[in-house]
């Protein structure tokens, strides 16, 4: 089952997308995300020039020889853009043999784990009272965990809080919006926060919060420890993890859960923090963490120290990074739950896809393969143009992580 064809398909359906396509001798095409938010085009550059052409003539069915392929054969190993290049092949080959075969790729990675994948919505609001009011709308839609963000008291503009209640999309087309940060006035509000959430969805709603790598540790543990009350789901990207032991620091004050791994892209991203039991929850995804045969992998390692998988979910990964993450989520054993932001009516129509939600979880459907697709005409009429994710400057005007 040779690869006759490749192509890459960048769209602009709301925000911009990058999509493998892979076609076989037998006319059974797969596809792949390989979207990198912010820096699409490197990724389409690495795909034309170095990959696609040593994928003509290669036996479709062959996914690990072929990951291997290209992560070691390029000697330069690891980092966003080649792990998303490898990541978009990888999924794009295991939907070729969902569909040469005839079962839905959850089958392919051993079956049903469960009924179906409970996962999170994203409330946000310019203050609490918006935040409250967000976070009550997702329980009313049958959510069973909800992610809340607010706007700070004295600061412009802030990570996570959108300009509608069901869509929030921080890319900006032509320059890079900037925002304002005090890690003081944000530590003051975010438990004053979840006191109030906690009180008016009552004991039973999973409630999440991302910190979005802003916090020292000494200032994350502090914050966990004062959320401790109100039993929170998980206290996400507490601090940048490039200094790996500082989720040690956190880990010793406080028992709010720690999740981490949205902006990793190997499972050498993941070890350290495994194997010292730092963590609760993994967040690598399909698309930046070398694809299903890699995930699989992470995922696995987890298990054996009780952490489990929250697969980084936002409008950036597209509806066929959703369709893998959803058949990978249903078949392994430590899954924990998926972000799922709704994506756009535009980016749905142009990647038609066989998953759904019912109460407040996703099931991936039982087509063969991914059980999505990309309708490239309609596509064609949406190009990409060039957008930047957010800057944050504390008060002071100093680059700070946003
Ligand atoms: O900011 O995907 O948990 N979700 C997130 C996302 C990220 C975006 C960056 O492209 O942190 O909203
Ligand atoms: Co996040």
């Amino acid at each position: 089952m040779k690869i006759v064809d490749a192509k890459v398909i960048v769209c602009s359906p709301g925000r911009n997308f990058v999509t493998l396509k892979l076609t076989t001798e037998d006319g059974i095409h797969g596809l792949g995300d390989a979207t990198l938010n912010g820096r699409e085009l490197a990724v389409v550059a690495y795909l034309e020039e170095h990959v696609i052409p040593m994928l003509i003539g290669r036996d479709a069915r062959r996914i690990e020889d072929t990951w291997q392929l290209l992560y070691k054969g390029a000697y330069w190993r690891r980092g966003p853009v080649t792990m998303t290049a490898v990541s978009a092949v990888d999924c794009a080959l295991w939907d070729i043999q969902g569909k040469a075969l005839g079962v839905p790729v959850y089958q392919l990675l051993g079956g049903r784990s469960r009924d179906d994948v409970m996962v999170y919505g994203h409330a946000n609001g310019a203050d609490i009272d918006d935040a409250v009011r967000a976070a009550q709308h997702y329980v009313s839609l049958g959510y069973k965990a909800v992610r809340v963000q607010s706007g700070v008291p004295g600061l412009k503009g802030v990570y996570g809080v959108g300009r509608g209640t069901m869509s929030y999309e921080p890319a900006e087309r032509g320059k890079a919006p900037e925002l304002e940060w005090s890690s003081e006035r944000y530590l003051a509000f975010v438990p004053e926060l979840f006191a109030r959430v906690r009180r008016e969805l009552g004991p039973d709603v999973h409630l999440l919060h991302d910190v979005h790598h802003r916090l020292t540790p000494i200032e994350a543990a502090r914050l966990g420890k004062e959320l401790e009350p109100h039993h929170l789901f998980w206290m996400e990207d507490p601090t940048p993890a490039e200094l790996q032991d500082g989720f040690r620091l956190i880990r010793e004050h406080t028992t709010t859960p720690i999740a981490v791994g949205e902006v990793f892209n190997s499972i050498h991203d993941c070890e350290a923090l495994l194997r010292g039991q730092l963590i609760d929850y993994i967040r690598t995804s399909v698309v930046h963490a070398g694809g299903l045969s890699h995930l699989r992998k992470i995922a696995h390692v987890a298990e054996l120290y009780h952490v489990k998988t929250g697969a980084h979910g936002a409008t950036d990964m597209s509806p066929v990074c959703l369709a893998a993450s959803l058949h990978f989520d249903l078949a392994i054993h430590n899954f924990g739950i998926q972000e799922y932001m709704r994506h756009s009516d535009d980016t749905d129509r142009v990647f038609p896809h066989a998953y759904s939600f019912n109460a407040g979880a996703l099931y991936p459907g039982d087509k063969p393969g991914l059980g999505v697709d990309i309708d490239e005409t309609l596509a064609a009429h949406h190009p990409y143009e060039r957008a930047y994710l957010p800057v944050a400057r504390k008060l002071d005007g100093t680059v700070h992580s946003w």
